[in-house]
C-alpha cells in the first residue's frame, strides 16, 4: 500500500509535465488587445483560422495542438503564403517565424517577414519559401503583431498587440511524417522501446508527436529471431504497431515490413512483437518506425491520426563475419567528417542518414607494413574523436589485435587533420575495410562496432598488397551475391569447400603446390559459389616475372549456370615455360568481362585465389604425358570419381585418410571409376595409383 502511494506521488508530477507542448518564451503586452491591437485571422496552407481575436482578449494564445485547422504541413523547398487579418487600429508592424531548427527559439533567420496593415481589419501576406535544409519535424508558428513599433521581437514585452502560436509540420516526404494534429499530449505516446541490446525509455513523454531518433538503436544479425518490446503511455487504452523498412526503399509497405500490431488496455503496458531479420535481407541500416494512436484503424506506418506518435530508430543489418553496421549517430552537434582524403582521392562524407558510407567504387591499394596518411577536415563542433581501423584479420569487425591504427582529438572548428597509418605487416594481403569514425571527443570512446549517439562511420574498401607478393585485384563488392570460389583441383591440388557468400574477396593458398610438366595437358577441376552465373578465368605466371598477362598466361575460362556446379579448364603447359615454382591464379565473377589476372571490378563481383605450380622441363617420362587423373568428390552420390586415362585401366587405387590409414582399395575400372565414400569421415585424403609408370598421387577433401 505504501509502496504504491510513493511510486503514485512520484510519477504523477512527471505526467504533468509531460502534458501540454513544450515551452517557449511567452511574449508579453502590458495593455494588449483593449483598444483593438488583435490578431483577427490567420491563414497558411491548411491551417485556418478566421476571425481568431477579440477586442479585450488576451495579448497571448498558444494555439498549438488545438484543433486540425490549427496545423498544416509544409514542404520544404515550396513557397508559401501567410495570410494576416488585423483587427481594430491601423498602423500594426507583423511578423512571423517559424522555429525550423525546433530548439524553441525564434532566431533571426526563422522570421518569415514582416509588414505593417494599411487600416482596421486589413489583411496582408507574408510570402516565404521554406528552406530546403529545413529540419523535418514539428515546428511552432509564432504571429505577432504589434502597434506602431519598427521591428516586431518574438519575444519583447510591448504595450499594444497579440501573438498566436500555431504548429507546422515540416515533411519531405522521406521518410514520411504522420499529421497529428492534438500531438501526444493525452498520454497515447510510447514510453519504451527494447530490441537486442537496445533499449529507450522515456516515461515524461516526447515534446512532438514525431521524435527523429535514428541516431539511437540496435544492430541486428540477418536471418535471426528478436523480441522488440514496446510500452504504452499514459493513456487507459491505446495501439501500437512497429515497422522496419527492410528493403530500405523509404516506406514501410512492402511484404514483411509491419513487425507486430497490438492493444494496450492499461498504462505503461509492455506488448512483444516477434520477428526475424529475411534472410535476404540487404546489409546496412533501416529506419525501425513505432507508432501509437487512439482508435482502432488498421495500422499503418504514413496515416495522418489525431491522437498519438511516431518515433523512427535505426537498425544495422549485418552478416556475422561481414562488416558491421553499428549505429552512427548524427552530425547535428557538429561532430562531423566533413571531408575525407585517402590515397590521392576525396570521398564524399555526406551529412545524413545513416551517418554511414561504405565506398566501394574506387579502387585503392597499400602495402602492407608501410606508412600512409588520411586527412579529414573536422566539423563544427570541438572536441570530436577520429579513430581509424582497419579488419586485418578479415572477420567484419575492427576490434582484433593490431586494428586499431590511429586516433586524434580536435581542438578547433573546420581543423584539417592527418591521421598516419600503417597496416600491420604481419596481416594477410587481400581485400578489407578501413573504419574511420568521428564521435564527440568529450563522451567516452565508441567501439568499432557499438553505437554512438554522435558522429559518423566512412568506411572504404581496400586492397592491402604485400610489397614482394602478387597483385591482387580490387572486386569492389566482394562475394555479396555469392560469386565465390567453392574448389580448386590439380594434381595434387584439392582444395574444396573454402568459399562463401560474403567471404574474402582473395586468399592466399600459395602454400598449396602441384608439380606440372611442360608439354602436358592438365584438367584444372573448379567448383561454383552459391550464385547462379560463374564465370572462372585461370593463369599461370609462365615466365615468373609477377605478372598474369604474358603470352599464353591465361589458361582458359570456364561457366557455370548452377550454384555448386563444377566446369573443368583443359590446359596445356606450353614447352616454352620457365621451370621452377610460380603462381596459378583462379577468379571468378558473375560477368563474361575479361579484365586479366590483375584487372579491377569496379563495380564488380567476384572472388581470386592464388596457388603454386612447380613446372618441370624434363619431358623424359612418356607416361605423363597422357598421365592426367583428376579427383571428384560426389557427396550427393556418397562416392569419389576418379578420371583417369583409358591406359591405366587395371592400375591399383589405395586410398589412405589424414591419418595414413587405408580407407579404399581396387583398381581403375576404365576411363571413370566409382569410389565408394559413404562411410569415410570428414577430411583430407589420398589417392595413389599404381601400376603404369611413376605412382600417381592426388590429395582430395572429402566431402
Ligand atoms: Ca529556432
Ligand atoms: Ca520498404
Ligand atoms: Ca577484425
Ligand atoms: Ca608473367
Amino acid at each position: 500500500m505504501r509502496i504504491s502511494v510513493l511510486i503514485g506521488s512520484f510519477i504523477v508530477p512527471l505526467l504533468l509535465r509531460a502534458q501540454g507542448p513544450p515551452a517557449l518564451c511567452v511574449p508579453l503586452t502590458t495593455d494588449s488587445t483593449s483598444v483593438g491591437d488583435h490578431i483577427d485571422g490567420v491563414q497558411l496552407a491548411d491551417l485556418n483560422n478566421l476571425g481568431s481575436g477579440t477586442l479585450g482578449g488576451p495579448g497571448y494564445v498558444d494555439l498549438r495542438y488545438g484543433s486540425p485547422d490549427h496545423i498544416t504541413r509544409l514542404m520544404p523547398g515550396s513557397s508559401y503564403f501567410l495570410e494576416v487579418v488585423a483587427g481594430d487600429r491601423a498602423d500594426e508592424v507583423i511578423s512571423a517565424w517559424i522555429d525550423m531548427d525546433q530548439d524553441l527559439l525564434f532566431a533571426e533567420a526563422e522570421r518569415l517577414g514582416s509588414y505593417t496593415s494599411t487600416g482596421p481589419g486589413s489583411s496582408g501576406t507574408i510570402a516565404f519559401t521554406l528552406p530546403v535544409g529545413a529540419r523535418a519535424g514539428y515546428a511552432t508558428l509564432r504571429v505577432r503583431m504589434a502597434y506602431q513599433v519598427p521591428l516586431v521581437d518574438p519575444c519583447q514585452t510591448y504595450t499594444y498587440g497579440e501573438t498566436e502560436d500555431y504548429m507546422v509540420l515540416i515533411d519531405d516526404g522521406s521518410p514520411c511524417i504522420p499529421l497529428i494534429p492534438f500531438g501526444n499530449f493525452s498520454g497515447e505516446s510510447i514510453t519504451g522501446v527494447t530490441l537486442n541490446t537496445f533499449s529507450y525509455s522515456n516515461l515524461v513523454g516526447d515534446p512532438s508527436p514525431y521524435s527523429d531518433l535514428r541516431h539511437l538503436g540496435a544492430m541486428l544479425s540477418i536471418g535471426i529471431f528478436y523480441n522488440l518490446s514496446l510500452t504504452s503511455g499514459a493513456a487507459s487504452s491505446e495501439l501500437l504497431a512497429a515497422w522496419i523498412d527492410w528493403n530500405g526503399d523509404g516506406d514501410w509497405s512492402d511484404p514483411g515490413e509491419l513487425l507486430g500490431q497490438g492493444y494496450a488496455g492499461s498504462a505503461f503496458q509492455t506488448l512483444v512483437f516477434s520477428f526475424t531479420v529475411p534472410a535476404d535481407a540487404e546489409m546496412g541500416q533501416r529506419v525501425l518506425r513505432v507508432r501509437s494512436w487512439d482508435s482502432g484503424l488498421p495500422p499503418s506506418a504514413c496515416a495522418d491520426r489525431n491522437f498519438g506518435e511516431t518515433k523512427d530508430f535505426t537498425v544495422g543489418l549485418r552478416h556475422p563475419a561481414f562488416l558491421c553496421f553499428p549505429v552512427a549517430g548524427n552530425t547535428l552537434g557538429g561532430d562531423e567528417i566533413v571531408s575525407l582524403e585517402l590515397g590521392g582521392v576525396q570521398f564524399a562524407a555526406p551529412a545524413a542518414w545513416p551517418f554511414h558510407t561504405v565506398h566501394d567504387h574506387v579502387p585503392l591499394r597499400f602495402d602492407r607494413g608501410v606508412q600512409r596518411t588520411l586527412t579529414v577536415e573536422s566539423g563544427a563542433h570541438f572536441p570530436s574523436r577520429y579513430q581509424l581501423w582497419v579488419d586485418a584479420n578479415y572477420d567484419g569487425d575492427f576490434n582484433d589485435a593490431g586494428e586499431s591504427l590511429f586516433t586524434t582529438i580536435s581542438s578547433a572548428s573546420g581543423q584539417v587533420l592527418t591521421l598516419p597509418f600503417t597496416l600491420p605487416a604481419p596481416m594477410d594481403p587481400g581485400q578489407t575495410h578501413l573504419r574511420l569514425r568521428c564521435s564527440d571527443g568529450t563522451a567516452p570512446a565508441p567501439l568499432s562496432c557499438a553505437a554512438s549517439t554522435t558522429g559518423e562511420i566512412e568506411d572504404v574498401v581496400i586492397v592491402v598488397e604485400d610489397a614482394a607478393g602478387p597483385c591482387i585485384p580490387y572486386v569492389a563488392q566482394w562475394t555479396q551475391r555469392g560469386d565465390h570460389i567453392d574448389g580448386v583441383q590439380l594434381g595434387a591440388i584439392g582444395n574444396v569447400g573454402t568459399g562463401a557468400k560474403r567471404g574474402r574477396a582473395y586468399r592466399d593458398h600459395r602454400s598449396l603446390s602441384t608439380p606440372i610438366d611442360a608439354g602436358t595437358t592438365y584438367d584444372l577441376l573448379l567448383t561454383a559459389g552459391s550464385d547462379s552465373l560463374h564465370t572462372f578465368d585461370a593463369f599461370i605466371d609462365l615466365n615468373a616475372d609477377g605478372d598474369l598477362d604474358d603470352l599464353d598466361e591465361h589458361l582458359g575460362r570456364a561457366f557455370t549456370t548452377l550454384p555448386g556446379e563444377q566446369a573443368t579448364i583443359t590446359f596445356t603447359v606450353p614447352g616454352t615455360a620457365l621451370p621452377g615454382t610460380t603462381l596459378l591464379r583462379v577468379r571468378t565473377t558473375d560477368s563474361d568481362t575479361l579484365v586479366g589476372g590483375c584487372g579491377d571490378l569496379a563495380p564488380g563481383v567476384g572472388e581470386t585465389e592464388d596457388y603454386s605450380v612447380i613446372i618441370s622441363n624434363s619431358t623424359g617420362m612418356a607416361s605423363h604425358t597422357a598421365g592426367t587423373f583428376t579427383v571428384i568428390p560426389r557427396p550427393g552420390e556418397a562416392s569419389v570419381l576418379l578420371v583417369a586415362p583409358d591406359p591405366w585401366t587395371g592400375s591399383t587405387v589405395l586410398v589412405f585418410d589424414g591419418a595414413g590409414r587405408s580407407v579404399h582399395q581396387g583398381r581403375v575400372e576404365g576411363s571413370r571409376t566409382v569410389i565408394p565414400a559413404r562411410m569415410w569421415s570428414t577430411g583430407s585424403y589420398t589417392l595413389h595409383i599404381g601400376g603404369q609408370g611413376p605412382q600417381q598421387v592426388r590429395t582430395f577433401f572429402w566431402p
